[in-house]
């Protein structure tokens, strides 16, 4: 790689702090394997040593006193994570240790590292991507099968792709319109506009897929927030341990049982859902209990989902009760889901109702469990609101959204000038615009802010 930049000299510690079996300090850049020299004393000089190879040794200080027994792994430019030439000392793990190590590097003369700094070499030496680099932090930070799977797809490369095809047939149909003003003055066509409206129809569904992907990418990144509400006694708190599968809440016959909130989280097929029991939902003049139901209300303003227990007997009653309504107003204004559930089946033996998988009510009993498996069913479908396979590319990133919205907007302009018969050089601004936005998803086109942006959110040493 001909385009790796010249920087100065960073280490980190790139493992947890704390006491572990190894702790793992980086160093990467210019200078990388004089400050190791200096430092590590072996059977050989790391400076002497191929690429890929692992070095038994002591870290010394600067009066060559004995710091700690290490391996060095070392890596040569290109062919490491940063691109530069990168030493891996692997120290016992204690925090002391550690630090003591790390001290002798930034004695000999490196500096230490910005959070995420070596995979922002990664990127500026053209390894990795924007994407793909963010994709390493979201890696990092994910908790959900889910979110882990579609870090990785964007780490492989998947979104960059997507974004690489559709950036190139509007670069292709901008140098298209832009050659056409050249020879301007011979008033020709090179582009016919029925093609060229056709082929920027077709960009601009693929940003749109994209954007569409977002409503589940944020469910896969951040999960589901979920509210279980109801009114005192309908069996809130056994829904969240029947789900929760432990007896977390306190259960009991006393309405008004729960009073604050309690929040756990689950996983369903992959997608962290985090439940909160919350107070029973009553008119009530209890201070403590009204407290409870205000942030019972607030709870479910911030949800994606509202579970609302309501105990079976009240099948008919419930159709015009005035704290449902409520609670339905609350979810509809805030563009929550209102998922009704009826509990209490096993009571009912006569006349069972129908265990459905209708989407906005389930019957179920918490006591039971009867029913649960459909309510984990439809709580993951109301999440993920369609189905998405495998290989689908799904934006996580609310920056590469905005970007992907930016991009749609000036697309669509785009497409209304050529409509519009104007002159293809506004049409080519308008792409030009469109292209930048995209670019800024891939890093093509970054500013210094943005950069700082992305990487001030990575751990220290990654
Ligand atoms: N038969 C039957 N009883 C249930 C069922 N679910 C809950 N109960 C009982 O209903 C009572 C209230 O249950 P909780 O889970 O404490 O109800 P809650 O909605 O959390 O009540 P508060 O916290 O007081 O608002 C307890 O005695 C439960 O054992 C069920 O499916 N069937
Ligand atoms: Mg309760």
């Amino acid at each position: 790689m001909s385009h790796i930049k010249d920087f100065d000299t960073i280490t980190a510690i790139a493992t947890p702090l704390g006491e572990g079996g190894i702790s793992v300090i980086r160093i990467s850049g210019l200078d990388a394997f004089s400050i190791a020299d200096k430092i590590f004393l072996g059977r050989t000089k790391l400076s002497q040593a191929p690429s890929h190879t692992a070095h038994f040794g002591k870290v010394v200080d600067a009066s060559g006193a004995f710091v700690d027994e290490v391996v060095a792994v070392i890596f040569r430019k290109p062919s490491s994570y940063t691109c530069e030439d990168v030493i891996e000392i692997s120290c016992h793990g204690g925090y002391l240790v550690t630090q003591k190590v790390l001290q002798e590097i930034l004695s000999a003369g490196a500096r230490l590292a910005e959070p995420g700094e070596f995979t922002k070499r990664a990127f500026l030496n053209g390894r990795l991507d924007l994407s793909q680099a963010e994709a390493v932090g979201d890696l990092i930070h994910s908790q959900s099968d889910a979110a882990y799977k579609s870090s990785i797809r964007q780490l492989s490369g998947e979104l960059s792709r997507r974004i690489k095809n559709v950036r190139d047939e509007l670069l292709n149909l901008a140098s298209l319109l832009e050659l056409e003003l050249d020879f301007s003055e011979e008033d020709v066509e090179f582009a016919n506009r029925k093609a060229l409206e056709g082929r920027m129809l077709a960009a601009i569904e693929s940003v749109d897929e994209l954007l569409s992907s977002y409503s589940i990418g944020k469910v896969y990144r951040e999960g589901v927030r979920v509210t279980i509400a109801g009114k005192p006694n309908a069996g809130k708190s056994s829904l969240l341990n029947v789900l929760l599968q432990e007896n977390r809440a306190i259960v009991s016959e006393t309405p008004g049982t729960t009073r604050d909130t309690i929040s756990e989280s689950i996983s369903i097929d992959g997608v962290l859902f985090q439940l909160t029991d919350t107070a029973g939902l009553r008119e009530t003049t209890d201070n403590i209990e009204k407290e409870g139901v205000k942030r019972a209300h607030k709870e479910a303003e911030e949800s994606d989902v509202v579970l609302l227990v309501i105990d079976y007997n009240e099948f008919e009653a419930a159709e015009n009760d005035p704290l449902y309504t409520r609670l339905g107003e609350v979810c509809a204004r805030n563009a929550v889901r209102l998922v009704r559930v009826w509990n209490k089946i096993d009571l009912y033996k006569s006349e069972p109702p129908r265990i459905s998988e209708n989407k906005d009510s389930f019957y179920i009993s918490a006591l039971r469990g009867d029913g649960i498996d459909f309510l984990k069913n439809g709580l993951l479908k109301a999440a993920l609101a369609e189905d998405i396979n495998e290989s689908s590319v799904v934006v996580t990133n609310a920056r590469h959204r905005d970007a992907l919205a930016r991009a749609q907007k000036s697309l669509k302009f785009a497409l209304e000038t050529l409509k519009g018969g104007k002159s293809g050089e506004f049409v080519a601004l308008d792409l030009r615009s469109g292209l930048n936005s995209l670019g800024e998803i891939t890093g093509e086109i970054t500013t210094a802010d943005i950069l700082n942006n992305i990487f001030s959110k990575f751990c220290i040493g990654k």
